[in-house]
């Protein structure tokens, strides 16, 4: 039977205590969103400091008819309030002062593990913010970070928010020239960097960035001011006097207090720029009041946070889902969180367990890339530790593969775990579609159901809505409070812009009533909704292949080849085919210890005849011993469509985890492609 037609039901142990105990219930609560957004959020509201409350008359005020004006969307306006307040200021003051905010976890086990309370963490806080301003950064200043994940990145970002900077980090994995680009595009006027961070056995400089950088403070981290039990690195870093300074020589005299600055509901809180796998980064900007109600909402609910649960969220605070998902959700909620430094493979295979057992974790959230490279290692180094603690296991950054799904479901929740695979993206500011805990039967592969105020809506290719069960373009034609501003420095062109970037979808588009809304800027989702209303993310425009006129998605052919228990990963990219049109190129990547041989390739190309039908037998099938990811584990697609085709003309590879596999891949064309 193939994996999605199984469906899981939530254990009844997590429904009882879940905020959301039933699909009947999530129905109900879903319905009052759409049909009053702002008193479904005006009720979430009240939990929050407002300095000026809002009006409830303008409390949700929008507009997706391009032609009665430029679309906006303003949640709140009139209304005031201060993120890092609500954060910190209001949970010292509901009696959370001695709770731990953030457990730090080393990149090696025997580092210091350090843990934060929430009264602690707003007195660094409000001395780094008072660093800030004495170094000239005012409210609407743009200040960029560049840091591992050590405790001072959240409280940089705390301390911005707290005077009404805007923040804009940079991954830290990003080279010195992606940095400066993102400086010069968002005009910093400071930056707040590390001089290194560890990874694994190796230590990374991060301070050897020249030109472009006006004022620069730097975190010892690598040479450590505190006295470290591990071999530190002594090594000097590069210095410019009166334009760096240490983080801890500035800290030594400021006041651990600071007034907070009232920020507008629609003042801008972070910028961010999105991931680059389709080409030049752009910058997405959040703003205050939408996006707290929507951060603080969705981790509340889709994690299923209670008091006393100890949450740990792997992404780098360099991406969206670290923002949202390891400072602002979190924290909004009086959260414990682990801050994890290191990788899943120091110094073994089975460091993220040993992470949950140490803490004793109760949710754990990850990528699929992360969950396939570890099955790889089998279920051992998970067995060596007790994972007991686990409620809720989430996925994000990708589609999950069932077969990684089932993987995650049996051998780290021992079917005991609900598992959230939630889908949004950077310009969607929190969870878009995703099941609840306690309420939502899981059907491995599938994101399930919107989120409350949510409204997918599909189209097809002539722009009519999909009701029911089929498969198109995913758009949303509401509002909800995590959308972002328009696209930084790019608003107009807004709608043009994707029409632009794809070409396939004008048509729908040009008919699209103007009523509906994407959020999709240029990254546009196609999706499929099954009989039972679920949705499945069948990937970007471009990742929809047509053969013979037989339209399928990437996804779905990756799903199928994962399953086979001797390979790793799979990407299937789609080249021309002067018969069929289309047709499929795979690339494998096989487990550890296995070869890859004529008997998979056959193996494989039976698996897919078999389970999708003859039309998608992939005609090209490629060993990978890597595939071309992003620092954020994304498959860059444009690339292995290129190598398809034997194209050197790659375009920028730059963003790219590791580049050299790009050249491997082409040495390792088979023949007769
Ligand atoms: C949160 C984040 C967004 C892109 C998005 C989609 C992919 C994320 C997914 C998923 C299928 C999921 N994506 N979660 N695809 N199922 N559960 O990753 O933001 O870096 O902006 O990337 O990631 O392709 O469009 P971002």
């Amino acid at each position: 039977m193939p994996a999605e037609k199984s469906i899981y039901d939530p254990n009844p142990a997590i429904s009882q205590n879940a905020y959301i105990s039933s699909f009947e219930e999530y129905q109900k609560f879903y319905q009052e969103s759409l049909d009053n957004p702002a008193e479904f959020w005006s009720r979430v509201a009240k939990q929050f400091h407002w300095e000026t409350p809002a009006d409830p008359e303008k409390f949700l005020k929008y507009n997706f008819n391009i032609s009665k004006g430029p679309i906006s969307i303003k949640w709140m306006e009139g209304a005031s309030t201060n993120l890092c307040y609500n954060l910190l200021d209001r949970n010292v003051r509901n009696g959370l002062g001695d709770q731990i905010a953030y457990y730090w976890e080393g990149n090696h086990p025997d580092d210091y593990s350090r843990g934060l309370t929430y009264r602690k963490l707003l007195e660094e806080v409000c001395r780094f913010a008072n660093v800030l301003k004495d170094h000239g950064i005012r409210k609407g200043d743009r200040v960029s970070i560049y840091m591992p994940m050590i405790l001072e990145l959240p409280i940089a970002m705390l301390a911005c928010a707290r005077i009404g900077a805007v923040h804009s980090i940079v991954f830290a994995g990003f080279s010195p020239d992606s940095l400066a680009e993102r400086m010069f595009d968002c005009k910093a006027k400071l930056l707040i960097t590390a001089d290194g961070a560890w990874r694994g056995e190796k230590p990374l400089y991060l301070k050897e960035m020249g030109h472009s950088v006006k004022k620069c403070i730097v975190v010892s981290h690598l040479k450590r001011v505190t006295p470290c039990p591990l071999d530190h690195v002594e090594e000097e870093i590069p210095w410019t006097d009166d334009r760096d300074y240490w983080w801890h020589e500035e800290m030594e005299d400021k006041e651990p207090a600071c007034y907070p600055e009232w920020m507008d509901a629609e003042d801008p809180l972070f910028m961010l720029y999105t991931s680059g796998s389709t080409g030049k980064p752009k910058g997405v900007l959040h703003t205050t009041a939408g996006y707290l109600l929507y951060a603080a909402t969705t981790f509340k609910i889709v994690f299923d946070y209670k008091p006393g649960d100890i949450y740990w969220c792997t992404a780098d605070v360099g991406w969206i889902t670290g923002h949202t998902y390891v400072v602002y959700g979190p924290l909004a909620n009086g959260a414990t969180s682990v801050i994890f430094e290191g990788t899943p493979f120091f110094p073994g295979n089975d460091r993220y367990w040993s992470v949950i057992d140490k803490y004793k974790v109760t949710q754990f959230y990850t990528a699929p890339t992360a969950i396939r490279a570890l099955m790889k290692f089998g279920e051992g180094p998970v067995l060596k530790h007790n994972l007991s603690g686990l409620k809720v296991l989430g996925s994000v950054g990708e589609p999950i593969n069932p077969e990684a799904w089932l993987w995650y479901y049996k051998y780290i929740g021992k079917e005991q775990c609900s598992i959230v695979d939630t889908f949004w993206q950077t310009e969607t500011g929190g969870h878009v579609i995703t099941p609840l805990p306690g309420a939502t039967p899981m059907k491995p592969g599938s994101a399930s159901s919107p989120f409350f105020g949510v409204k997918p809506t599909l189209l097809d290719e002539c722009g009519i809505e999909i009701k029911g069960e089929g498969e198109g373009y995913l758009v949303f034609s509401q509002p909800w409070p995590g959308n972002d501003a328009p696209l930084y420095n790019n608003h107009e062109t807004f709608r043009g812009h994707l029409l632009l970037q794809v070409p396939q979808a004008s048509t729908a588009l040009a008919r699209v009533s103007h009523e509906v809304w994407t959020a999709f800027h240029c990254d546009f989702k196609r999706a499929r909704r099954d009989a039972d209303g679920y949705l499945w993310i069948t990937g970007r425009v471009d990742d929809m292949l047509n053969v013979s006129g037989h339209l399928m998605s990437t996804a779905e052919v990756e799903s199928v080849l994962t399953e086979h228990p001797r390979v790793a990963e799979s990407a299937v990219v789609s080249r021309p085919h002067p018969v069929k049109g289309e047709c499929l190129y795979c690339f494998i990547t096989p487990n550890e210890n296995e070869v890859f041989d004529q008997k998979l390739i056959s193996d494989l190309k039976k698996m897919v005849r078999e389970r999708i039908g003859p039309f998608a037998m992939p005609d090209v099938i490629q060993n990978a011993p890597g595939l071309p990811k992003t620092r954020s584990g994304k498959i860059m697609r444009r690339v292995l469509r290129k190598i398809a085709v034997n194209d050197r003309n790659v375009g920028d590879t730059s963003t790219l985890a590791d580049e050299q596999i790009v050249e491997q891949l082409f040495a390792n064309r088979p023949v007769e492609a």
